[in-house]
């Protein structure tokens, strides 16, 4: 009888943790941000130097959706890197440069001016680039995080 108690706890936790994992926590209160209320800080140090990072909605590390804004400076390059969840990017200002493949090529990418949006799936190769100042929004559902095809260009390993 015991036993088989703990085989039916034991059954109902991992149900619990599917259930868990397949349905990120929704948001419960509504968000409302005006231009003048984006708050913009220093990019995190998985990004090259010079970006700046303004959260709109929730939090990257966590299993439920998120929204930020991204402000490249002008020649800003992101190099080649995927990421564990999908990539929703909407291009607010500036152009955004954004191709596909392994290493940055400008040859291999395209432009996008504001309005523009590009959607890229989980694990997908990718790299983009500006030329001028560009702020570009970027949604999707966590955990999220950035993994550089080459090590090397990782920011966090040229400490
Ligand atoms: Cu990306």
């Amino acid at each position: 009888m015991l036993r088989n108690f703990s085989l039916l706890a034991l059954l109902l936790l991992v149900m619990a943790g599917a259930a868990a994992g397949q349905s990120p926590a929704m948001p419960t209160s509504t968000i409302m941000v005006t231009p003048d209320q984006v708050k913009w800080m220093d990019g995190p140090p998985a990004f090259p130097p010079g970006v700046k990072i303004a959260m709109l909605e929730g939090n990257m590390a966590q299993a439920a959706p998120y929204a930020l804004r991204l402000m490249l400076p002008a020649n800003y390059k992101v190099p080649a890197h995927f990421h564990p969840n999908m990539e929703h990017v909407t291009v607010i200002s500036g152009t955004f440069y954004f191709g596909l493949g392994n290493k940055l090529s400008e040859a291999e990418g395209k432009p996008f001016p504001p309005g523009s949006f590009v959607a890229v799936p989980a694990n997908t190769r990718h790299f983009a680039w500006a030329k001028e100042e560009t702020v570009v929004q970027i949604h999707s559902v966590g955990p999220g995080g950035i993994t550089y095809v080459d090590p090397s260009d990782d920011p966090r390993m040229k400490k």
